[in-house]
This record gives structure tokens, sequence and C-alpha cells, in this order.
């Protein structure tokens, strides 16, 4: 017994150097595009005017916590640090930069979970705590802040899943239980609260993959299965047909634990661990083109189990660990290029004065756009309308918004009459605007009426 130990032992530690030296190799034969140097980038620095430190994180640091955004936004709940499993949940409100505790993930304590969302609502299941694993999934309502539990994941309990969401159906697969790794796969309908298996993924079965979905495809790759098989290739997936496909092997090393996000026609990988290495190189992939290219490092310390969530064109990443240094640490990343969102409307004048919006009145309010994006954008003008004829009076021509400058806030006046006989709770306001590089946007918001 104690001579087939010995010799695992040898075993893995011959295959420990194996890998090292691949991993070197493949180093070596890497060739590494630069993104264009009119942005202060080189892939070793940070680029400080994109990487600002926000608010650490609410609750205790902590790696392997599940995150998501919902609206303006984001939340991080569960994880664990060293022999501690953490339920306690957070959101994030970017424009105050302060965290808020909320109800604890009523599922428990665990971590290495996976979550996604659908509509407004969010789902965060499976994971681990000490030798348990779940295949219980949750769903939270930010509006009533409750957890009610969904349909059982029908796969095997497992943890360091991977998740997606493509048309309003959720997609679940792979992970672990600590002795076998999975590659099957699950679709989730939001609607009967049911499972169906689909298609397995093609690769190897592994865990703790980066996935992310442009332009309704989903893209999945990295992981790891066991302590000395790291995954650098990645495959795309199709809902329409169930079917996967190689594509590009991301040029960075290999990894697991990596964070990743898309934005736009665009995903990013940042981070991740290799054994005893751990990275903060910042990937960004080309959907259009199939091209990763090394942009500038992530600004906090390198880590591996961070978590992140997207609020409208702004990445943010916090928590993680390193060696046995959990992290509190909350980044985020501005994007190139320019994204106007609507921000708020605030109620300026109302015929009765209490700034409550009801039948009959005639309102005026100031109507506030961000820019989401580092690029200032010029010469931004919008037209108003109202798709309904229950409110009236809408300036017909283009309203003059200026300029918005990166990560900037406009606000400018509209004016409008509500029906008498108004019947409905709420109606969208649209807004066609314009720039001068002809870009076009098409937003709305929803006014409410008492
Ligand atoms: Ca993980
Ligand atoms: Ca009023």
């Amino acid at each position: 017994m104690n001579f087939l130990k010995f010799t695992i032992n040898i075993f893995i530690i011959s295959l420990f150097f194996i890998s090292c030296e691949m991993e070197f190799e493949d180093e070596e034969i890497v060739e590494i595009e630069t993104e264009n140097p009119d942005n202060n980038s080189t892939n070793n620095e940070p680029n400080l005017n994109k990487w600002v430190r926000r608010s650490d994180f609410g609750g205790s640091s902590r790696s392997e916590a599940v995150s998501f955004s919902i609206g303006n936004k984001g939340y991080l709940g569960t994880g664990v640090k060293v022999y501690e499993t953490y339920d306690d949940f957070w959101e994030y409100e970017p424009n105050t930069n302060v965290w808020t505790q909320i109800a604890n993930f009523a599922g428990g304590e665990r971590y290495s979970a996976i979550s996604f969302v659908i509509g407004n609502k969010a789902y965060v299941g499976t994971g681990k705590k000490s030798f348990e694993t779940f295949n219980d999934i949750w769903e939270y309502n930010p509006l009533e802040n409750l957890w009610t539990q969904k349909s059982n994941l029908i796969g095997l309990s497992r943890f360091g899943a991977s998740t997606f969401v493509i048309n309003g159906k959720a997609y679940l697969g792979m992970g672990e239980n600590g002795s076998i790794h999975f590659n099957d796969f699950y679709e989730y309908k939001v609607n009967s609260d049911t499972w169906e298996q689909i298609s397995n993924f093609p690769g190897e079965e592994r865990s703790n993959a980066v996935s992310f979905v442009i332009n309704n495809y989903a893209y999945l790759g990295l992981g790891s299965s066991g302590y000395f098989d790291f995954y650098n290739d990645f495959f795309k997936y199709n809902a329409v047909n169930d079917a996967w496909e190689e594509i590009s092997y991301f040029n960075g090393n290999a990894r697991n634990n990596a964070v990743s996000f898309a934005i736009g026609d665009f995903a990013y990988v940042v981070t991740g661990q290799n054994n005893y290495d751990y990275y903060k190189d910042f990937w960004k992939f080309d959907a259009s083109k199939n091209t990763w290219l090394e942009i500038s490092n992530f600004a906090g310390e390198e880590r591996a189990s961070a978590s992140s969530f997207v609020i409208g064109n702004t990445a943010y990443i916090s928590t993680g660990i390193k060696d046995y240094d959990d992290k509190q640490d909350t980044w985020v990343y501005l994007v190139d290029g320019s994204f106007v969102s609507f921000e708020k409307y605030e109620i300026t004048k109302d015929d009765n004065d209490n700034g409550i919006i009801e039948a009959g009145e005639s309102i005026e309010m100031e109507v506030y756009l961000k820019n989401t994006g580092i690029d200032a954008i010029t010469d931004v003008n919008v037209i108003f309308s109202a798709p309904t004829s229950e409110i009236a009076g809408l300036e017909t021509e283009a309203i003059d918004f200026g300029v918005l400058i990166g990560n900037g806030m406009s606000g400018k006046k509209i004016s409008f009459k509500i029906s008498d006989d108004f019947s409905i709770s709420s109606v969208p306001i649209e807004m066609k605007i314009t720039d001068g590089a002809n870009k076009i946007w098409n937003l709305e918001f929803y006014i409410s009426v008492n």
C-alpha cells in the first residue's frame, strides 16, 4: 500500500515537471499581437486611465463567490475564505460606490457555485461546502429581496460548473464533484422551470472554465481537470442547432478560475491560475475575427477565483485569491469606445407640485444620459417620442445634449402632457440618439404614472 502511494507520488512529481516543461515551450512559440499603441497600454503595464479602483467588497475577503448584475446594480455573494464558507450577499450601486448587504442566499453556505440572469431575476445554484456538493437552484428577485427555490439541476451535483444565457434560456454544465469531472450540459427554461439535457461539451471534461455570449453564440474554454491538466482551448456553442465547434485557442497560458465578461462584440478574459502561478494578463476576444489580443494588465494583484459583473458597458472585478491571501478589492474596467445609456429622469415640475406624475398633468423633467465608454461622444442629439396617445406635446425636434465625456453624464429638459384618462401605470418614452460620428442608439425609458 505504501509502495503504491510512493509510486503514485513519484508519478505525480514527474507529471509536474513534464507539465512545467511543456508550458515553457508553449510560451516560446506563442506570438502575441499588441493593442494599438495610442491608448498608452503595453502588455505588462495596466492602463490606469481604464482601471479604476472602487470601494472594497462589503463582506469579508473571499474567493469562489458568484456575481451578476440586474439593471444598474451588481451583486456578489457566497464564496469561501480558508475554512469559512459564506451565504451572505451584497448589492453594489455604481453611482454611490456603496455595497449594501441584502438577504442571505437561501440555499445555504457554499462556494464555487454558478449564477445566471434571465430578465430581472438571477439564479444561483450548484457549488460545494466542505465534502458536500449541490444541484439545487434558487431564484433571486431584487424587487422583493427574496430567494425562491426552483427545480434542481437534473444532472449530478457539482461545483466549478459553467453557465451562459442565450435568448432567455440558461445553459449549465461541466464542473466536477471532487472525483469526477463533467462534460454534460443542460438547458433551463424559466417559464416551465424545467431542465433538459443537450449535447455534451466536446472538449475534455473540466471545471472552472470561463464562458461568455456574443451575438447569441456562447464561447467556453480554459479550465482544468485535476491538479495538472490545465486547458487553453475554446469552443463555440450554437443554441439554435445545439452544436459545438472548436475555435482558436486562447493565446495566454492555460489556466482555470479566470474571469470573463462580454461587452458589445468583444469578450475579455483576465486573471486565473495554473498550479502555483497566478495571472493578471488581460485578453480581448474579437468574435468577428476569432482572434485573441493581449491588452493592458489588470491593475490589481494577480489572482484566481475572482468575480465579475458588467453594468452598462463597464466591467467590475472583485474578490479572488492569491496563494492563501483572499481579496476584497474591487476594480472597474472602462472599455474602449463610446456607449450612450439612459441614466435617470428627475421631475422638475408637475401641476400640483407633489413630484408625482398623475393623469391630466403637464410635466417637465430632466432626462440624464450617460456615456459608459471611455471616449467622448460629441454632438449628441436626441429625438423623444411616446408610442402612445396618452402622452402628448413632446418636442418633435431633436434636443441637443452637447458632448458626453468618457464616463460622463448630461441632463436636458423635456416637457409633455399626460392624458386626462390615463389608464396604465408605466409607459415608455423612446429616444433616437445620434452623435457627430453618425452613430445611432435607440433607447427607451419608462415613466411611472399614478
Ligand atoms: Ca472556480
Ligand atoms: Ca403631481
